[in-house]
């Protein structure tokens, strides 16, 4: 990683009050909240690390292009600019947008799964694979085992293991995987980027195999900064060519936008295949709305159309994965046991090393988010047990490796100062983390537990 600065490429126009709450406050919110983070009010939190989703500040010129709305039922101007910006940064031809990105899954599983299907990917992600299982597919992990072991330093542990992948082809034969299905800077494995060679041999196998080749491309254009900093013959590109470089390679893609391309709400399914684009304009019409607004306001599609533009700019991008960065060097030379090496979008706390006495079926990840809430009114999420559910067949709680909680930065919101006191909050809880409990369920829905789930302390 270069060692040049990072300073931020904007200055600030407009600014959103936040004050600290007292530690009496924050013990009854978090309990009212059942130690659940996602259920706390934001009123309660001093700073929010819970997600960098749909919480990113716009540009001034994302707001003007909210004024510019074709609010239009059909035939928006909007839409027109959203799609040809997608071809011309993304490569996709078709897009059908969708009010976020698991609206954009549930589409695509549905047209493309079979029920007994197998879709392979690097790791699962909480919505796309329950949507998998929702139209009848078992997902499989074939992630290289690196991206299990926080302690690993390789340098992409998005890649695929071509091992894994083929015996799940000999195993179940091509005719049961309907699609390969890829996500750039790999969300639950901290943030870890797929190198270009991967995702190339990739597209090779698929090839071969008559085999779609899908790209969960939330976090593009941080994947390609990772790209950038560390695969050979990438370090003169610029983060535009790289990104289109990534797509290109694909046919088809989900893209949640709340982050990358920092609007508050929106994404698509996109795709070259005009057969395709057909049948998902066919389901949008059901699920989201007519397929040139599905689900988005004219507004929110021509701020979108904005942000795209700007999320692949190099100084962007290494200013925002610069902030992330930052924090987690702080962490680290403290002695935090954090997820190496330090990811695109958030710092990865690994609270099996951090609460080492707590058993993984109490929930260590989420008694530690639970904690730091109480020390210092910073949010952050579980990325744990909690989070990988149970197993859809056997009902049995998913061990994941990987139990950790996740410090998310949204982009173009905090400054340095707020990752000095985030790290200090930190800190401070592992020099009392002996003292942090373990949780059981108070109460756990059936789907996407963690959203919604209540715990109460084991005492
Ligand atoms: C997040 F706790 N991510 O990271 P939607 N793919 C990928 C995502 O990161 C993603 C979606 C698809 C969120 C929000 C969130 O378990 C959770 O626009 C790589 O949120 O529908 C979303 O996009 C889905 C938080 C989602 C969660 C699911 O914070």
């Amino acid at each position: 990683m270069a060692t040049r600065t990072w300073a931020e490429p904007y200055k600030i126009k407009m600014v959103e009050l936040i004050k600290m709450t007292s530690r009496e406050d924050r013990l009854k919110a978090v309990k009212e909240a059942g130690y659940n983070t996602f259920l706390l009010r934001s009123e309660d939190v001093y700073i929010d690390l819970l997600t960098d989703s749909g919480v990113g500040a716009m540009s001034d010129r994302q707001w003007a292009g909210l004024m510019m709305g074709d609010e239009a039922y059909a035939g928006s101007r909007n839409f027109y600019h959203l799609r040809d910006t997608v071809e011309e940064y993304y490569s996709y031809r078709y897009t059908v947008p969708c009010h976020q990105g698991r609206g954009a899954e549930n589409i695509l599983s549905q047209l493309l799964i079979s029920a007994g299907d197998y879709v392979p990917g690097n790791m699962y992600f909480t919505t796309t694979r329950l949507h998998q299982e929702l139209a009848g597919a078992t997902f499989v992990d074939v992630i290289i085992d690196e991206a299990h072991d926080p302690v690993s330093m390789h340098p992409f542990k998005g890649n695929v293991d071509f091992d894994k992948l083929n015996a799940l082809l000999d195993e179940v034969g091509a005719d049961k995987i309907p699609y390969v299905c890829i996500a750039t800077c790999v969300n639950m494995a901290g943030g870890q980027p797929i190198s270009l060679g991967n995702l190339k041999q990739l597209r090779a196998w698929c090839d071969k195999h008559n085999i779609m080749l899908v790209h969960d491309m939330t976090r593009v254009a941080e994947n390609a900064f990772f790209i950038q900093q560390r695969e050979d013959g990438y370090k003169d590109k610029i983060i535009r060519e790289i990104v289109y470089e990534i797509c290109d390679l694909t046919d088809a893609a989900t893209m949640s936008s709340k982050k990358d391309a920092m609007v508050n709400i929106g994404g698509f399914l996109a795709m070259n295949d005009e057969k395709f684009y057909e049948k998902a304009c066919g389901l949008v019409v059901v699920y989201e709305g007519l397929h040139t607004y599905g689900g988005m306001a004219g507004r929110d599609m021509e701020a979108l159309a904005i942000g795209i533009t700007e999320s692949v700019q190099d100084d962007h991008i290494r200013a925002r994965v610069g902030q992330v960065q930052y924090l987690g060097r702080i962490l680290r030379e403290a002695g935090v046991p954090i997820v190496n090496p330090i990811g695109g979008h958030a710092v990865f706390l690994d609270a099996r090393r951090m609460l080492p006495h707590i058993p993984q079926e109490q929930f260590p990840a989420q008694a530690l988010a639970a904690a730091l809430y109480v020390e210092s009114g910073v949010r952050s999420m579980e990325r744990g047990i909690v989070s990988a559910g149970r197993d859809s067949k056997t009902g049995e709680n998913r061990k994941p490796k990987l139990e950790l909680v996740r410090l998310t930065i949204p982009r173009r919101v905090y400054t340095q100062a707020h990752m000095d006191v985030t790290a200090d909050a930190v800190i401070e809880v592992m020099k009392h983390s002996s003292e942090i409990k373990g949780l059981r369920f108070a109460y756990e829905p059936e789907m996407l537990r963690f959203f919604q789930a209540k715990f109460e302390e084991v005492e």
